[in-house]
């Protein structure tokens, strides 16, 4: 090294440079050999580095950045076992099309396929669940593939790609600047936006205006059309929106004959687009920024391909009114709202003030004192995100997240992370199951050392979607039939906040809940958990409504 002289700069530096240059503001992940050396150099380049437990919810957190910046999250993370740690990210990207990039230190080049340290083929695992993945071929190569990378996973439908950086390439001395500079390529513009063909155009105002019964989000306004959110197309427009049929939902499918799909797809959340669910007649036009989309699970779907912004403008300049909007379809959608909304309010005010909670007393004092602005909600679990999301009204877009298009169990701590880096002056409050909690619940003390002040809310049943209670549970052990649903009662999940430096409280009833709600917004910089024991609902049978209805939708 001597005859060198004093190393001036590293490949790690290149690659915190590229980042840096590519406007990422922070990165997730989890560091080790041979990827220490990045992210040492990406905090020195002024990227806020959050180092997390698990590289899942490193991943989770990097993909919730994604969908809420609008540029792709970035999650670092070592090679082999790292990795597939990081692909849970990659995969609930792909399915929910966010934006999401994938650094992982691999070996030496010259050792690969020699047993080399965590070494895997790391760019064909990551592949099935990347619209690009790449190992770059030299330490000059970084940056395009980088760029590469950046551009793939946010132009078109936004997704995942993966970028390898062999151990060599990291620790590459170079020792003139210039040649760094001189290889750096500029921030990725963005993503360039189309709009819907003319004739299509044409058809689909004609369709709209000839439907008796409609179903139409961003028109609202213009038209008088009722709207339905999807789970986390929640706030797009306000839930309290009197046109906001949520609380109608079965309803609203089954009797609509035109309805236009706002980046929404016919996948199981819409029960596939097919009756009994839906009306056997109804005709879908579809938005999508994806043409491949087109076709799936209808062939009979109007498409107006592009950005949503730009394709609802041109519907929106070429529509006017729509004529038979007073039609008794709004009016009954409308009254069967207020009638589901009245009941719903109802079932939150059951019980004396000390009584066992459930889910709709639970809820309801959560959400009387929880403050109407400024709120980020987090939802994960079955009938705690279920049953939630009709309790917690939305008005405005990206406020609420949950385990979205795959279901995933397990991203809500990785999201909250990454929500509160990316909304510093909001509160994130997690509102989770037992079982949900339980996937990531050591990513506490990543928030807590991060001084990110999450508002957890752990909705504790003993159990996935049920539990047993503490005389049942036991008398189960015993005799060897204890339901591979069940969670061990009553546990602490407030004192795993402590133990990390955290605040913590049991609650059991209305009045608990209340006050430790209170504390724990009084709190506003540290890290919260309420551990709210409910009814566990012993050994009842399963039955959710989705559920139900594909199997139905068979017959
Ligand atoms: C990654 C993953 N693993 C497992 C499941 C299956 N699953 C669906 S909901 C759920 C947990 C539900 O229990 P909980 O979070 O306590 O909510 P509850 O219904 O009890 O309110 C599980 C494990 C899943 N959806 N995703
Ligand atoms: C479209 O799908 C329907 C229902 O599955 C089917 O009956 C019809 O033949 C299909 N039409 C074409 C052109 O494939
Ligand atoms: C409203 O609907 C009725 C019955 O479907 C139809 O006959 C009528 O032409 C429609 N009115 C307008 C203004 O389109
Ligand atoms: C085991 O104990 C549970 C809880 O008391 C009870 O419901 C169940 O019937 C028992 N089963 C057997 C096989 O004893
Ligand atoms: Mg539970």
């Amino acid at each position: 090294m001597s005859t060198l002289g004093p190393v001036i700069s590293s490949g790690a530096e290149l690659i915190a440079t590229t980042l840096k240059n590519q406007g990422v503001e922070v990165l997730f992940g989890i560091v080790g050999i041979p990827v220490v050396e990045v992210a040492e150099a990406c905090v020195a380049a002024g990227i806020r580095f959050i180092g997390f437990r698990n590289e899942q919810s490193a991943a989770y957190a990097a993909s919730i950045y994604g969908y809420l910046s609008g540029r792709p999250g970035v999650c670092l993370s070592v090679g082999g076992p790292g990795v597939v740690h990081a692909l849970a990210g990659l995969l609930n990207s792909k399915i929910n099309c966010w934006p999401i990039v994938l650094l992982s230190g691999s070996c030496d080049t010259d050792q690969v396929d020699k047993g080399a340290f965590q070494e895997l083929d790391q760019v064909e695992v990551c592949r099935p669940y990347c619209k690009y993945a790449a190992r770059p071929a030299s330490l000059e190569q970084v940056p395009f593939v980088i760029e590469k990378a950046f551009r793939t996973a946010l132009y078109g439908r936004p997704g995942a790609a993966y970028v390898d950086l062999p151990a060599d390439f990291i620790q590459y001395p170079i020792r003139n600047k210039q040649v760094l500079d001189s290889i750096q390529v500029s921030k990725i513009p963005s993503a360039p936006k189309s709009m819907a063909s003319p004739s299509d155009l044409n058809e689909a105002v004609a369709l709209l205006k000839n439907a008796k019964k409609k179903e139409i989000l961003q028109l609202v306004e213009k038209t008088g059309s009722p709207f339905l959110p999807t789970p986390m197309g929640k706030g797009v427009l306000p839930d309290s929106h009197p046109l906001c049929v949520s609380a109608a939902r079965s309803k609203a499918l089954k009797e609509a004959d035109v309805v236009l799909l706002i980046g929404a797809r016919l996948n199981w959340i819409l029960h596939f687009g097919h009756s009994p669910r839906w009306n056997p007649i109804v005709r879908f036009i579809q938005i999508d920024i994806a043409p491949e989309e087109i076709g799936n699970n209808r062939n009979d779907t109007l498409p107006l391909l592009g950005d949503i912004q730009l394709v609802v403008s041109q519907l929106t300049q070429s529509i006017d009114k729509l004529n038979n909007i007073s039609s008794g379809y709004v009016s009954g959608l409308i009254s069967k709202v207020k009638t589901n909304a009245e009941k719903i309010r109802q079932s939150g005010l059951k019980g004396s003030d000390e009584a066992v909670l459930n889910y709709q007393t639970a809820f309801t004092t959560i959400k009387n004192i929880l403050p109407e602005k400024d709120i980020v909600y987090v939802s994960e679990g079955a009938n705690t995100m279920d049953i939630g999301r009709s309790f917690f009204d939305v008005s405005e877009p990206r406020q609420r997240l949950d385990a979205g298009t795959g279901a995933t169990m397990g991203v809500g701590m990785g999201y909250a992370i990454g929500a509160q880096c990316y909304y510093p002056t909001k509160r994130v409050v997690s509102i989770v199951g037992d079982s949900a909690f339980g996937f990531s619940a050591m990513e506490l003390e990543t928030a807590i050392r991060s001084q990110l002040p999450l508002l957890i809310i752990v909705i504790n049943n003993n159990g996935i979607y049920h539990g047993l209670d503490d005389d049942e549970y036991e008398a189960s052990r015993i005799n060897g039939t204890l339901p591979t649903t069940s969670l061990s009662p009553e546990t602490r999940y407030d004192m795993i906040s402590e133990a990390c430096g955290g605040k913590g409280w049991l609650v059991k009833n209305r009045v608990q809940l209340g006050n430790a709600l209170k504390d724990a917004l009084a709190a506003k910089d540290q890290t919260c958990v309420i551990n709210v024991m409910i009814a566990p609902g012993g050994r009842t049978k399963l039955d959710f409504a989705w559920m139900q209805n594909e199997k139905n939708a068979k017959l």
